[in-house]
């Protein structure tokens, strides 16, 4: 299934192309026509040996922003630039499933990316999981640009056979309650493409 799907896909691309002749920026402009989410994200979300890109999406499925990973030499950074979404402190973690099809829950992305083991949380003895990530802060423009990095995961670890996820929550991380630092609901999601 997967292959022809890829076919497909690949031929509407080129046939966008051929029909609209138009210049390369108005290929990039968003369809208004599409779908309006899992189409639309499946086609923009992609990998390649060193870098993946991921868009984030809230939780009425309305696009909010872009994340890319990018392999490094003993970790991985992310570039979050996420907007659309409420003020304030919110939790970010890496969740084990590529998988944002569940507007608005989003607990089709699993649980955390657990790496080496032990419990959620940077300032917990027994942690941390290797999808943990520091809070963000999004201020009264809607508007959070943050770059992490992490030696906690490799880039593999995000284009896995199902994929993975980054998780925006409710609320902040306080870093040590488990299973996920009392972080709240899954307020916005970006899926990372099996690779
Ligand atoms: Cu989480």
């Amino acid at each position: 299934m997967k292959p022809s799907f890829l076919a497909i896909v690949g031929a509407v691309s080129i046939a966008t192309l051929i029909a609209g002749g138009t210049s390369q920026a108005d290929t990039n402009m968003p369809d208004q026509n599409a779908p309006r989410l899992d189409a639309a994200a499946e086609q923009s979300n992609t990998s390649s040996g060193l870098r993946s890109k991921a868009q984030l999406v809230d939780g009425k499925g309305n696009p909010a922003g872009e994340i890319i990973a990018s392999q490094g030499t003993n970790g991985v950074l992310l570039q979050i630039r996420a907007e659309e979404l409420p003020a304030g402190w919110h939790g970010v973690h890496l969740h084990q499933i590529g998988n944002c099809s569940d507007v608005g829950v989003f607990k089709a992305s699993g649980g955390h990316i657990e790496g080496k083991g032990g419990m959620h949380g940077f300032v917990n003895r027994e942690g941390t999981h290797g999808g943990d990530l520091p809070n963000i802060y999004v201020s009264s423009d809607k508007r959070a640009y943050v770059d992490f990095f992490t030696t906690a995961i490799d880039l593999q670890d995000l284009t896995d056979s199902d994929g993975a996820a980054l998780i925006i929550h409710a609320d902040p991380d306080d870093y040590k309650s488990q299973p996920i630092g009392g972080a709240g609901a899954r307020i916005a999601c970006a899926a990372f493409p099996a690779m």
